[in-house]
C-alpha cells in the first residue's frame, strides 16, 4: 500500500451537554479528523484527540493541524507499506520528531485504518484483539450540585453502565463521593482529578479511601511520576495514570516506581495503535490492568477505542460509551450503541470507512485541507 492524499478536516461538533473537569467545560468540541486515501483506492480514517485549548495536556487542535501538515503528513506520505509491520513503523519514523503525541496518533491510527480497508481484515484482530464484547462505563462531569450528581447517575446505572467515574477537584470531592456511596452503596465507583491536587493534600486525599473506589485517577501533576508513587504508599486505593503515560518506557517506570496499580490507555495520547499495544503489553507482563479512556471522541475515535478494548489486558471497563452520550448525530452510521445494557459489541470493521457518513463530515466541518 502506498498513499495517495491525505485530507484534513476541522470539525466543529455541538454536544448534547457540556462537559465539566478539573480544568475547564467544553461543548462546542474542535475535532481534527485524518482521512488517508490509498493508491489502490482504500480509505482510511482516524480523530485527533486533541482539545481546543492546551488545559488537558500541551497539544491543542491547532497545534496538531500544524504539525499534521509540516511534519507528520509529508514524513507518512514518503512510505511505502508491504506487510503489518510496516504499518506498526509508522510510529518509529514518527519518533524522531519529539512530541505532539496526538497529532502523530491521528495520521498513524488512520493509516492503521486504511490498511485494514485495503488488506479486508478486521483492525480489530489486527490489533491483536481477541474479545468481541467489552464492558464499558461512564465518565460524569462535575456538576452544579449534589442532587443533579445523584440524577444523573441514577440515570446511567438504569441504562446499566457497567461503572461509574466522577470527576473531582477541590471543593468538589468528599461531598459528592459520600452522597454517591450512600445511594449506591455498591456501585463500582472511581474518580479523575486531572491532576488537581498536590503531594501537600496528601491527607485530604486519604480521605477518598472510605469510599470504596476502584481507583483514583490522575491526582497530581499532568507531567508527574514521582509524587504519585509517594502518594500511592500512603492510599489505599489504587492510582491510576491517565495524563503521565505517553509511552510503554513511561508505563515501565511508572510500574517500577509503584506510581500506579492501574493504567488508562489513551491511544490518542500515547501516539496511535503500535505504542497503545505496546503500554497495554508491559502493563500486562506487570500484571497491571488497563482500561481505554475516552476524550469526548465522535464515532470515529470511538470504533477505534472499542477495536483496541478487545486486547487480553482491557479487563476494566473503559470510557468507550455509546454515541448518544455526547451526540444526537454522529459522524458515523450506524451509531455505537450498546449490544446489552453496559456490553458494547466489538464490530469487525475492516476500517471505519464503511461507517463514516460523508455528508455528515462535510455539515459539521468549517476547514479542510489536502496535503
Ligand atoms: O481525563 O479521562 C479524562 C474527557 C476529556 C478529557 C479528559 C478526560 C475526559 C473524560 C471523558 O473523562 C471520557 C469520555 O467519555 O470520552
Ligand atoms: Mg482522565
Amino acid at each position: 500500500m502506498k498513499l495517495q492524499s491525505v485530507r484534513l478536516r476541522w470539525l466543529k461538533m455541538r454536544m448534547r451537554e457540556p462537559f465539566e473537569t478539573s480544568f475547564g467545560r467544553e461543548q462546542d468540541k474542535d475535532v481534527v479528523v485524518v482521512e488517508v486515501r490509498s493508491r489502490a483506492g482504500a480509505a482510511g480514517f482516524a480523530e485527533c484527540v486533541a482539545m481546543s485549548d492546551p488545559l488537558y495536556n500541551e497539544e491543542t487542535a491547532d497545534t496538531a493541524w500544524l504539525m499534521l501538515k509540516k511534519y507528520f503528513v509529508p514524513r507518512v506520505l514518503a512510505l511505502s507499506f508491504q506487510s503489518l509491520e510496516d504499518v506498526r513503523a509508522v510510529s518509529r519514523a514518527l519518533a524522531p520528531f519529539k512530541g505532539n503525541r496526538m497529532a502523530k496518533a491521528a495520521i498513524e491510527m488512520a493509516v492503521w485504518d486504511a490498511w485494514a480497508n485495503e488488506s479486508g481484515q478486521p483492525l480489530p484482530g489486527l490489533l491483536g484483539g481477541v474479545r468481541d464484547e467489552i464492558p464499558v462505563g461512564i465518565s460524569v462531569g462535575i456538576q452544579p450540585d449534589i442532587p443533579t450528581l445523584l440524577k444523573k447517575i441514577e440515570g446511567y446505572v438504569a441504562q446499566g453502565f457497567a461503572r461509574v467515574k466522577v470527576k473531582v477537584k477541590p471543593g468538589w470531592d468528599l461531598e459528592p463521593l459520600a452522597a454517591i456511596r450512600r445511594a449506591f452503596p455498591d456501585l463500582p465507583l472511581m474518580a479523575d482529578a486531572n491532576s488537581a491536587y498536590r503531594l501537600a493534600d496528601a491527607d485530604h486525599l486519604r480521605r477518598f479511601d472510605a469510599f470504596g473506589l476502584t481507583m483514583i485517577e490522575q491526582p497530581l501533576a499532568y507531567d508527574d511520576l514521582l509524587d504519585h508513587a509517594t502518594l500511592q504508599r500512603q492510599l489505599q486505593t489504587p492510582i491510576c495514570l491517565d495524563e503521565s503515560i505517553h509511552t510503554a518506557e513511561d508505563a515501565r517506570k511508572a510500574i517500577e516506581a509503584g506510581a500506579c496499580r492501574v493504567i488508562n490507555i489513551k491511544v490518542g495520547r500515547v501516539g496511535g495503535f503500535a505504542e497503545a499495544v505496546a503500554i497495554h503489553d508491559v502493563a500486562r507482563a506487570h500484571g497491571v490492568p488497563v482500561w481505554c479512556g475516552g476524550m469526548l471522541e465522535t464515532g470515529i475515535g470511538r470504533l477505534h477505542n472499542i477495536a483496541l478494548t478487545a486486547l487480553p489486558g482491557f479487563t476494566l471497563p473503559g470510557d468507550t460509551a455509546p454515541s448518544a452520550r455526547y451526540f444526537d448525530e454522529d459522524v458515523i452510521d450506524p451509531p455505537v450503541e450498546f449490544l446489552r445494557p453496559g456490553v458494547l459489541a466489538v464490530p469487525p470493521l475492516a476500517g471505519v470507512a464503511e461507517r463514516v457518513r460523508r455528508d455528515r463530515l462535510a455539515k459539521w466541518s468549517v476547514a479542510e485541507e489536502e496535503i
